[in-house]
């Protein structure tokens, strides 16, 4: 404690050089009680905790507005060259913690709570956690804000304000059930409605020449967008960016007064309704046709708001004199994913539409502002949307795009017209935008026609085939229609839309980047090697260190002799010269059981469950899904079970170290296989928790509800933690970064970040078992042609689980699907069976090295010490250098 507060004395210090609004316990007290009286939110006469949240959040929120007001009006002034982060998905997090913490502020805000009767943890933890996003391309768009405010980069993020974010999860005894995430249900202290900052988005009508020959787009459905900021402060610095989030509603002339004084309530108010439900939920369901505009209209919705905002912000700072040519001088546009994709079109349109420039000026200028970041291999998570809902959706949009693809098309040609035309009809079926579409008129006798393909049953009806769908349906074998073929649904392919329209294109993790360019878009590679990179993910270490793990971050700054590792990571290396220090190892240990302790609570609290402080946490936390393999943990435990039964209570102690086995994650709510696998793992908790003979020698947590504040307590607790995908599956993964800055060890695959991680905290300090990425392909067709060797192992704990002992359920689609029997699917697509002895066989070496405990605190500590590539700052910094050609700016 001493520590912590001669840290936040000279954090204060610095404050008071660079900020003009430095309160101290006395003042900050004062605007605490000013907010809780004159921008109240409840009723007068209690003052008890979550009052005390509003009116310290309004007061912090005061400071921020100052700063981004001085942030945003010197951008005007210097009219310097600013990014944008577009992304469907902000992961924020709470506010209050990081808004403190990044201010320098957390000794007067504790004090001057402290004066009114309360402690700045517990208002802290009166924040909902906004869940704007569903992982980890959520939150890596938070800590990217975190790290461009602190670097002083100028940029900001553009996303949307959904009412609910993404549910709550409640474990029963049927697994999981959904219910809304009514985060604004009482009101949202940080954000400020700019009702001076609104713009019209238009869907369906049609397309017409107007009077000066130029393509005009009328008649439809009009709504408006409105600007929602969200300050965020970089921390240590005055730089108050922005993450502007529009949300929809009607044009007031729309509610129909008369209807509705007729007593046609309804009927009056549809125009509201349909105009604000598209803002309601993140990632509403698109199994229907009526699911799939609306998620279309949600993206376009952001695109087109954020684009018509940047515009105008352009015109504005360009002053009287408006060069557009200087547009990609001033202004990148990141596109997080393919979900903004329809950026393109969108400034094409407005650039061609609007402001009266010809196809050849725009197309140059939305390439050079324009870049795409993936995010992910999965043949079935690339997004299509159908030809047909975007022309009846975005009819001038798709007149652009067809314009794009004829442009490839010529390119495509003119670089192999005189090549095999076999090779010609590969690539134009690969590259092209349109799926199914013929070839445009001009190019009609390059190539035979387009065959239609048989196509399943499903395509045939719905004509889009999304992520979600795929995933649900991942279990179950698809029924193929036999001749006569039916024709095969015009598709839009929106990630080759964004490497034919951006500048550069992302992999988020080297393993993945090559993949994109050796596989997924290898065919654009040759054409344009150069807008292939890498840019590997970061996570931030204010938020994932140094304010999660407040104990760690004493000791850290103690033994390295500076604060400074927060916003210069490299310097997390110099804790390698103490691994094996034993006071540094004492106090290194001290602080992980303390962080254990709070977790040992929050068990009890959310699971009834009471675990011991002294077992090994064993943690892995992320979205349930199949290549992430939660199946090969459990599958893991349950073998462990098995063999600690064989055993005599002497024997077992001797052969295992406690631990306890931590999950948490969240299943999309119709994806079958993923909530069977919340199940089963909450059938064998249960069993195994009840098991006398077991007692701590093993222990199995499901936390319900998992999201960005139990990463917060969680992440620093762990000491062993999972990163098990499938070789090749995984992007990056950036929780495995919070995990090793934290001084944990992974076990994993090479697989994402992973392999990065290893080489830098030492191939000695991770746990690596598995087959590797090249090897999959082989592997699996192996495995389908029954040339597969059976392992015994992972026969004998199917076999188990059949025999009932984890309740009357025997789980056949389940361990059904390992096997790839009639109706349960792919015959073990993901290789859990493949790789289940070398992960035992890895399992039994990390027992082997906590029993050492000097051993086990020495790899952890070179885990923290190992991890400063990771941070976001570093990868901000490569974005701002290869793609967005973007400088710092400090305030004056
Ligand atoms: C990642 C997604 C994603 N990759 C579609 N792809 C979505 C795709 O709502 N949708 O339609 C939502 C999310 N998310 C993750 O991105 C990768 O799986 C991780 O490996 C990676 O670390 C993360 C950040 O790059």
């Amino acid at each position: 404690a001493k520590v912590t507060d001669a840290v936040l004395d000279s954090e204060q210090e610095v404050f008071s050089s660079m900020n003009p609004f430095v309160p101290d316990a006395a003042s900050v007290a004062s605007s605490i009680k000013y907010h809780a009286e004159f921008t109240p939110l409840f009723s007068p006469e209690k003052f008890e905790l979550p009052k005390a949240f509003f009116a310290t959040a309004q007061s912090v929120r005061d400071a921020l507005i100052m700063n981004w007001n001085a942030t945003y009006e010197y951008y005007n002034r210097v009219n310097v060259k600013q990014a944008y982060y577009l992304s469907m998905e902000f992961l924020q997090g709470r506010a209050l913690s990081n808004a403190v913490g990044n201010l320098g502020l957390n000794s007067a805000y504790g004090d001057a709570l402290k004066r009114l009767g309360f402690d700045l943890e517990s208002v802290a933890s009166q924040e909902p956690d906004p869940a704007l996003g569903n992982g980890g391309l959520g939150r890596l768009a938070s800590c990217f804000l975190d790290s461009m405010a602190t670097l002083n980069y100028p940029a900001w993020g553009y996303g949307l304000r959904y009412k609910y974010g993404l549910f709550k999860q409640r474990i029963t005894k049927d697994g999981q059930e959904e219910a809304a995430e009514d985060w604004l249900e009482l009101s949202n202290p940080w954000e400020i409605v700019r009702n001076d900052v609104s713009y019209p988005i238009k869907f369906y009508g049609k397309v017409v020449f107007g009077s000066d020959g130029k393509k005009r787009w009328i008649g439809g459905e009009d709504i408006v967008a409105v600007a929602y900021d969200v300050p965020i402060p970089g921390y240590k610095t005055k730089t108050t960016i922005n993450l502007r989030l529009w949300s929809t509603k009607a044009p007031s002339e729309d509610f129909d007064l008369s209807s509705y004084n007729s007593g046609k309530h309804t009927e009056a108010a549809e125009a509201l309704f349909n105009a604000e439900k598209i803002c309601f939920v993140l990632y509403p369901g698109d199994e229907s046709n009526e699911g799939k505009a609306l998620r279309l209209k949600q993206q376009y919705t952001l695109c087109s708001a954020s684009l018509q905002d940047i515009v105008a912000r352009f015109e504005t700072r360009s002053g009287g004199s408006v060069n557009w040519e200087e547009f990609p001088e001033k202004v990148a546009v990141q596109m997080n994913d393919t979900h903004p994709t329809l950026c393109i079109p969108e400034l094409m349109r407005i650039l061609m539409d609007l402001k009266g420039l010809s196809w050849e000026d725009a197309w140059k200028i939305t390439q050079r502002t324009v870049a795409y970041t993936n995010h992910t291999v999965l043949p079935e998570a690339l997004e299509k949307w159908s030809l047909e809902l975007m022309e009846k959706l975005l009819p001038r949009h798709v007149e652009i795009i067809e314009k794009i693809d004829e442009e490839l098309v010529r390119t495509i040609v003119s670089e192999y017209g005189t090549a095999d035309p076999s090779i010609l009809e590969e690539k134009l079926k690969a590259m092209r935008i349109l799926e199914n579409v013929e070839l445009p008129s001009a190019f009609a006798d390059v190539i035979v026609k387009p065959e239609s393909k048989p196509v399943t049953a499903k395509d045939a009806q719905n004509g889009v085939k999304t992520e979600q769908e795929e995933e649900k349906t991942a279990g179950e074998e698809e029924e193929v229609i036999p001749e006569p073929t039916v024709k095969p649904p015009k598709m839009v392919r929106m990630a080759n839309l964004a490497v034919v329209g951006g500048h550069a294109v992302n992999g988020v993790a080297e393993i993945h980047s090559e993949i994109v360019k050796e596989d997924v878009f290898n065919d654009f590679v040759q054409l344009w090697p150069e807008k292939f990179q890498n840019k590997t993910n970061g996570v931030t270490p204010r938020r994932w260190i140094r304010f999660c793990n407040p104990y760690l971050s004493d000791i850290i700054t103690n033994w390295i002799g500076t604060e400074d590792w927060v916003l210069n990571t490299e310097k997390l290396a110099e804790l390698r010269k103490f691994a094996d220090n034993e006071d540094l190892q004492s106090e290194w240990k001290a602080a992980k059981k303390k962080n254990k302790l709070k977790v040992v609570s929050l068990i009890k609290e959310r699971t009834g469950y009471t675990v011991s402080p002294d077992a090994m946490f064993d943690i892995q936390i992320k979205r349930i899904h199949e290549y992430k393999r939660q199946l090969l943990n459990i599958l893991g435990i349950v073998y462990r079970y098995k063999k600690m039964k064989e055993m005599s209570a002497s024997e077992r102690e001797k052969a295992y170290v406690p631990r306890v086995c931590i999950f948490g994650g969240k299943a999309f709510a119709t994806y079958v296989q993923a909530k069977r696998i919340v199940k089963f793992i909450t059938d064998v908790a249960s069993t195994i928790n009840h098991d006398p003979e077991i007692g701590d020698l093993l222990k199995v947590i499901f936390v319900p509800d998992y999201n960005v504040s139990v990463a917060e307590l969680l992440i620093p607790a762990s000491e062993l933690s999972q990163h098990i995908s499938t070789a090749g599956m995984e992007a990056s993964g950036t929780s495995n970064m919070k995990f090793s800055m934290n001084g944990c060890v992974l076990i994993g695959t090479l697989d994402g970040a992973n392999v990065e991680i290893r080489e830098e905290v030492g191939e000695e300090n991770f746990f690596l078992f598995g087959a590797k990425a090249d090897e999959i392909v082989n592997l699996r067709k192996e495995r389908a042609e029954g040339k597969f060797v059976l392992d015994p192992t992972f026969e004998e704990v199917k076999k188990f689980v059949r025999s009932g002992v984890f309740g009357s359920n025997s789980y056949d689609e389940l361990i059904g699907s390992l096997e790839g029997n009639e109706g349960f699917g792919r015959a073990d697509y993901f290789l859990v069976g493949k790789d289940f002895p070398s992960y035992i066989e890895c399992q039994g070496k990390v027992d082997e090295a906590y029993r050492d405990q000097k051993r086990w605190t020495r790899m952890s500590i070179l885990n923290t010490a190992g991890s400063f590539k990771f941070s976001s700052d570093r990868t901000i910094h490569e974005y701002a250098k290869d793609i967005w050609n973007i400088k710092q700016v400090e305030l004056p």
